[in-house]
């Protein structure tokens, strides 16, 4: 496995002013998902300009009618999948719409503080990094509580020590919180590489991706306010675990491209666009049907 060295892998911080494409993945989301979107445009970061994809995925709840609300919105583009295939998917799509110097993901469900932008993007505006993860573990401090839920936060505290440990394991690395919602990165740095993963496990896909290509994570502080499994989280006790065992090896032993040479210049021109954006660097697999049950 290729080395993970800290800094950049690039010979210059991207072009400014940026182009951060920001992706967000919305299903059922009714009671969030205008103020996570209003929130996002209205951010207000200097030498940032904010392109906001929003996947939605015929959400029951009526969602889709609100996102449906920011179709002219000059700053948004919608993609409406007709099914939900997992936020991996969704992600995945949106990636391929992604058109800026620097990608953010994004979640519609307001655990996350769009206050943490500036200190997510800055170690990349500057060159001093490449890939930022928000980490959401205060030491001294279980990472998530869910009010009235100590059981259920007991077990999942325990079960994210674990995998973190799989995770460090395998990939070497002395990561925190690689399963953070707040994955920020250049947009070079998935050139041409290949994504699979429908459900949760996307993330582990990322990070492990990216690590093994020698793009090591920045881990920032992010505030984090967990919510409940009633509150609407997506993700699946007994289902998605064994989705994470089995990336985490499959995706260990994958092939990957070459990883990129440091003298390669920028592809991204003056108005922080990519100059020749590259639409098939993230390819979708179909999914086999509904998985966000
Ligand atoms: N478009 C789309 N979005 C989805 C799908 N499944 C989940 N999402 C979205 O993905 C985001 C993350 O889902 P959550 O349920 O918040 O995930 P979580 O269980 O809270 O996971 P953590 O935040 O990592 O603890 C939310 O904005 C969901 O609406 C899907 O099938 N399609
Ligand atoms: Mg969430």
């Amino acid at each position: 496995m290729k080395a993970a060295t800290r800094g950049s892998r690039f010979p210059a911080p991207p072009a400014h002013p940026v182009t951060l494409s920001v992706v967000m993945a919305i299903y059922n989301e009714l009671e969030t998902a205008a103020t996570a979107i209003d929130e996002v445009l209205a951010l207000d970061i200097p030498d940032v300009e904010i392109e906001l994809i929003v996947v939605e995925s015929n959400s029951t709840d009526g969602t889709r009618a609100v996102v449906m609300g920011y179709a002219d919105h000059p700053r948004v583009e919608l993609i409406l999948q007709e099914a939900p295939l997992g936020k991996g998917n969704a992600v995945r799509d949106g990636l391929r719409h992604a058109t800026g110097g620097i990608i953010l993901i994004q979640d519609a469900d307001l655990e996350y503080s769009v206050d943490d932008y500036p200190k997510l993007l800055a170690p990349i505006m500057d060159g001093s990094a490449d890939f930022t993860l928000g980490c959401r573990h205060v030491p001294g401090q279980p990472i998530r509580v869910m009010h009235g839920k100590r059981s259920v936060t007991a077990v999942v505290n325990a079960a994210h020590w674990v995998f973190l440990g799989l995770f460090n394991s395998t990939y070497r690395t002395h990561l925190r919180d690689p399963f953070t919602m707040y994955k920020v990165f250049r947009s070079e740095c998935i050139e041409g590489v290949e994504f699979v993963a429908n459900r949760f496990d996307f993330d582990w896909e990322l990070v492990a991706k990216l690590v093994r290509l020698g793009y090591e994570p920045l881990e920032l502080p992010v505030q984090y306010t967990a919510r409940t499994f009633a509150d609407g989280k997506k993700v699946r006790f007994f289902r998605d675990p064994p989705t994470w065992i089995w990336a985490c090896l499959r995706y260990r032993f994958c092939k990957l491209p070459r990883p990129r040479n440091e003298s390669v210049g920028v592809a991204f021109g003056d108005d922080g666009h990519l100059s020749h954006p590259h639409p098939n660097r993230v390819v979708s697999q179909p999914g086999k049907g509904p998985v966000s049950d």
